[in-house]
């Protein structure tokens, strides 16, 4: 027998929701007050909210136009590869203020949506075209911090490329944002400059109460979030973040893996006897090289972080011969840009580009050892990259082939 639920209580809650926007609908211009009793509903609370929102979005929009052009450079530009951190710290910015702001924007929509049953609903085209920037604004924020959640998640359930959609839509939501804070700035300096009055709590939430409980929300997530992103030495990180699913510490070799061997479909390659890393292309000399020729190279060892754009980052010490070394080992004369081709057959990540900075860093390795041992199959055995301020998407797993472009 399946038993039904009991609709009383909720034909209730309905029944108090169209009586309140019955009444709503009888007044001019603002929404009845007594339609909406809350003095949550207040522009007082949502000049502070929009303010707070204002400056998390514009950082985690910066910070995604740099991640964007990091991963993608246009041909004309090249990232530095110096501070070695300086991706990882862009990243975990770009993560923590996504994460800061869904508490902010939760709270900002309840309490203004009782605008939502102003009437007229339009009063005239100006207001009209304010309206349609609220709901691109409110669709575009909703929009890009579920989807940057998901890839948290690491979780890839809709059929278009995270990046640029994600890239796309932070344009349309950050333009409307600009339009929306320019019609709305005169509003909310007047309210900023008031002080909230100090309130009973007899009717319930304060909005005193109510700030401090949005923005606790808000300082918990990015405390909870910090261990894993920008990275904490691991005790405390674990200490901070019950939930995270890629603390520093945790996986083979003490580092998160991004991809497995067996998924990457390299779990047989990676280990075969036969195996020659190829270094090819503009050079005098074509090399094949086999683990033992790597070991036999100039070894450099290294502490560098992998930052993935998923949210999560984790330093380690690397050890393996550095691109420079191999390249002059080929006879590669003044190289500036470098393919490097992973076992993988297919995927975005199974290739990666080494532009001038990166290729003439002395950190920038081709690796063979992690914290002290062989790579892990899932790290990238036989060899990797790893190089200074690079996104972890372009830190290239089990590389079969190194080819100078020029
Ligand atoms: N060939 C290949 N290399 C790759 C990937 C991949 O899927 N295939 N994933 C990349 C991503 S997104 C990250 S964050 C790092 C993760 O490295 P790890 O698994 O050793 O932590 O590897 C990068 N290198
Ligand atoms: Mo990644």
């Amino acid at each position: 027998m399946v038993r039904m639920p009991d609709l009383t209580a909720l034909r209730h809650s309905f029944g108090r929701l169209s009586d309140r926007l019955e009444r709503g609908r009888d007044t001019l211009g603002a929404p009845d007050s007594t339609a909406f009793p809350s003095r949550l509903h207040d522009p007082a609370i949502a000049a502070r909210l929009g303010s707070a929102l204002a400056v998390t979005f514009t950082l985690c929009f910066v910070t995604g136009v740099v991640s964007h052009y990091m991963q993608e450079p246009p041909s004309w530009a090249s990232w530095p590869s110096r501070p070695i951190n300086l991706y990882r710290l862009n990243q975990g910015l770009h993560v923590l203020s996504g994460t800061a702001s869904v508490p902010l924007l939760l709270a900002k929509l309840w309490t203004v949506y009782p605008q939502l049953f102003q009437r007229p609903a339009l009063r005239s085209i100006g207001h009209g075209l304010e309206r349609a920037f609220v709901l691109l604004l409110v669709g575009g924020a909703t929009f890009q911090l579920a989807t940057g959640l998901i890839n948290i998640a690491s979780f890839y359930p809709f059929g278009f490329s995270f990046r640029a959609e994600h890239f796309a839509v932070a344009f349309v939501t950050y333009g409307a944002l600009l339009v929306h804070v320019a019609h709305k700035i005169h509003i909310a300096r007047a309210q900023l400059a008031t002080p909230l009055p100090r309130e009973p709590s007899d009717r319930g939430l304060t909005r005193r109460g109510f700030l401090a409980v949005t923005g606790g929300a808000s300082a918990l997530l990015v405390v909870g979030s910090i261990g894993q992103t920008v990275g904490l030495p691991g005790g405390w990180a674990r200490g901070l973040s019950p939930f995270a699913t890629h603390l520093p510490d945790i996986g083979p070799q003490s580092l998160p893996v991004r991809t497995p061997a067996v998924t990457a479909g390299v779990a047989e390659t990676a280990v075969d006897p036969a195996y020659r890393l190829v270094v090819t292309g503009a050079v005098e000399q074509e090399r094949s090289l086999s683990l033992a020729d790597l070991a036999a190279l100039p070894q450099t060892t290294a502490r560098l972080p992998i930052a993935c754009v998923e949210g999560w980052s984790a330093v380690a010490t690397w050890t393996g011969v550095a691109l420079v070394d191999l390249l002059a080992y080929a006879g590669a004369t003044a190289p500036t840009e470098v393919r490097v081709v992973s076992l993988q057959e297919r995927g975005t990540y199974a290739q990666s580009i080494v532009r001038a900075p990166h290729v003439n860093d002395p950190l920038t390795l081709i690796a063979t050892a992690v914290n002290g041992e062989p790579l892990h199959l899932d790290h990238g055995y036989p060899c990797r990259l790893i190089a200074p301020n690079r996104p972890g998407v372009m830190q290239t797993k089990w590389i079969s082939r190194v080819e100078v472009v020029s």
